[in-house]
């Protein structure tokens, strides 16, 4: 019998994600110290290794395996056991080890610590099935003890959530959903019971708990008898475990069955008279856990360009793998040329991102600076809101990349697409960002900080198809900024249904901007024209969402009638 030879593909390989990621070691060489870049370049490269290695082996070998919750032993006890899977147990080691959340809070870098910690995070992240998260939650809930001041808590808490020793290492969780309103946090539920012993006893339903399996968490809940609304909330600190490690005061109701973050143990928790620590004072959670929220926002964007860039290094490395028509892909103009059009949406998503964390670490180490508080807080929802956005639509262009081969499941790949579709929903969906955009706006001496800022990243900028690019990211930014006095003049309903349109515009303005800057840089610091390219190409993928949209015309497209139809409405 003749043996039939088929053809088989040769599958997308990961190297070094340090080595091969020239965006990121640019922009680093570019931001930190050269002492600094020196001394934490192995640790990056270590990073490097191992998220181009064992880890995405790992996480391919364990594709199929998930979190499983078991509730009953087999006596019939109550144990609500969350089981987790390999890669996250491996995870959780290095994390710790390496310092993923540790490094933001340790003496050394001073002002480039957070540069340190989100490029660790960055490189980690994308093969570790979404184990940023909990490291994320973490490191927003040692910054919200750290800001308040509650020294038995810190002192209780602190030095777990930033332990680089896998034995003492805890991680925290963020209780603010409940089913009354995810984004509306106002509606809480939870009621808050003080006890003889000076803490208190949460009772209510949490609805959507990220990385259930974390030892402490941050919630909201509500002092009986206390306000409505969000001003009579009130931040507690818990712990998951009692001295046997179980804690019955807890029940995990359900996992949810989720389109993506699979290997995420998200559950819905009753807490049934927990204990749990106020921290600060009896009203004014929201206020309170704002600085997790803000941590947890960066980590977001930090997120939403390393999972661009992972898609990037494997349709890159596929598509000189892969011929059709008589050549690699690498070959085709029209592949090179969509390459090229998510390229530079990943290089732009990471500038804004790191300027986002290089802004908190010089908050962090000291600088007092108004004008830049100011401007952390306008950047942090636009960073949000535009990676996340971007995350969505470049994934599912990447995975149009491999064909056919990015919709079947057991290569991996569609996991790009629906891991990154939660970017846009937790931590603030994008509407929800958008105003608070507004919210941050509005403060006294925001808009001028803001437009500094578009300024600065483009003080330099000489090369003339650079400032060809970086007039459209002023244009756009002023734009935006006298779409929003006007309509705040003439029809301030219009302010909110706009929102959208502006905070998406403003921050692409913003990217576009900050990628203009460091492309001016790359070219006469390194004869490097490659970010140049980027820069261009991202002007090129357009920029603005504001038009001279009627409210009235959105109204009827978003009913499904119009005049057309007939309708008298
Ligand atoms: C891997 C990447 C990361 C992964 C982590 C994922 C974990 C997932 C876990 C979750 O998803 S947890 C749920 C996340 N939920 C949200 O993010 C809630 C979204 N909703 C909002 O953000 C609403 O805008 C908000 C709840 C804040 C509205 O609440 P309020 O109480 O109606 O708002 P209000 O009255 O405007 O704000 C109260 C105070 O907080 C104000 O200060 P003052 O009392 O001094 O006036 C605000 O200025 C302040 N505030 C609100 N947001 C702030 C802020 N301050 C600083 N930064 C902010 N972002």
């Amino acid at each position: 019998m003749p043996r039939y030879e088929s053809f088989n593909q040769a599958p997308p390989q990961l190297g070094n994600q340090f080595d091969d990621d020239e965006g990121l070691r640019s922009l680093l060489r570019r931001q930190l110290p050269e002492d600094v870049h020196r001394a934490i370049e192995p640790e990056l490269r270590e990073m490097g290794r191992l998220a181009g290695g064992e880890l995405y082996r790992l996480s391919l070998a364990d594709r199929l395996n998930e979190p499983t919750l078991t509730q009953w032993d087999p006596w019939g006890r109550r144990i609500d056991h969350i089981e987790l899977t390999r890669v996250w147990h491996r995870a959780e080691r290095i994390a710790a080890e390496m310092g993923v959340v540790a490094a933001a809070y340790e003496d050394g870098y001073g002002p480039h610590a957070r540069m340190h910690q989100f490029a660790l995070a960055y490189l980690f992240g994308p093969s570790t099935d979404t184990y940023s998260c909990p490291l994320a939650m973490t490191d927003g809930a040692a910054r919200s003890l750290l800001d308040s001041d509650q020294t038995d808590l810190i002192g209780r808490a602190v030095p777990h959530l930033i332990s680089r020793d896998p034995a003492e290492f805890w991680t925290s969780g963020q209780w603010m959903t409940e089913s009354t309103g995810g984004s509306d946090v106002s509606q809480t539920e939870t009621v808050a019971r003080p006890h003889d012993d000076g803490t208190w006893r949460l009772w209510g339903r949490k609805w959507f708990t990220s990385a259930a399996t974390s030892q402490v968490a941050l919630t909201l809940a509500r002092p009986e008898g206390g306000p409505e609304g969000s001003r009579g909330l009130a931040m507690f600190y818990v712990e998951t475990f009692d001295r046997d490690g179980s804690c019955p005061e807890i029940r995990v109701n359900r996992l949810k069955d989720k389109l993506g973050t699979r290997k995420l143990p998200t559950a819905e928790l009753s807490l049934e008279g927990l204990r749990a620590w106020m921290v600060g004072p009896h009203e004014h959670g929201v206020r309170q856990i704002a600085p997790m929220l803000n941590i947890t926002r960066t980590w977001n964007g930090v997120t939403a360009a390393s999972g661009m860039r992972r898609g990037m290094a494997l349709a890159r490395d596929y598509a000189g793998r892969r011929r059709a028509f008589g050549a690699p892909l690498s070959e085709k103009p029209l592949h090179v040329d969509t390459l090229a059009g998510l390229q530079a949406e990943a290089e732009g998503a990471l500038h804004f991102a790191f300027r986002v964390a290089g802004l908190i670490g010089m908050v962090e180490a000291g600088d007092d600076r108004d004008e830049l508080r100011t401007r952390l807080r306008t950047l942090t929802p636009l960073m949000k809101l535009t990676t996340a956005r971007q995350a969505v639509r470049v994934s599912s262009e990447q995975l149009e990349c491999f064909g056919g081969a990015g919709y079947v499941e057991d290569t991996g790949l569609p996991s790009l697409l629906r891991d990154s579709q939660v970017l846009s929903i937790w931590e603030g969906t994008t509407n929800v960002l958008a105003l608070d955009t507004l919210r941050a706006l509005a403060a006294p001496g925001a808009a001028d900080a803001l437009t500094e800022e578009l300024r600065d990243a483009v003080r330099d900028v000489k090369e003339p198809g650079l400032s060809g690019a970086a007039d459209l990211a002023l244009r756009t930014a002023e734009h935006a900024s006298s779409w929003l006095s006007d309509a705040h003049e003439q029809m301030p309903d219009r302010v909110e249904a706009g929102a959208r349109r502006f905070a998406l515009s403003l921050g692409r303005a913003l990217e576009l901007a900050y990628l203009c800057g460091h492309a001016e840089w790359a070219l006469t610091a390194e004869r490097d024209p490659r970010p140049r390219a980027a820069a261009l190409r991202l002007a090129a993928n357009g920029v603005s969402q504001l038009a001279e949209i009627e409210p009235g015309d959105s109204a009827l497209l978003a009913a499904g009638i119009g005049p057309e139809l007939g309708n008298e409405r």
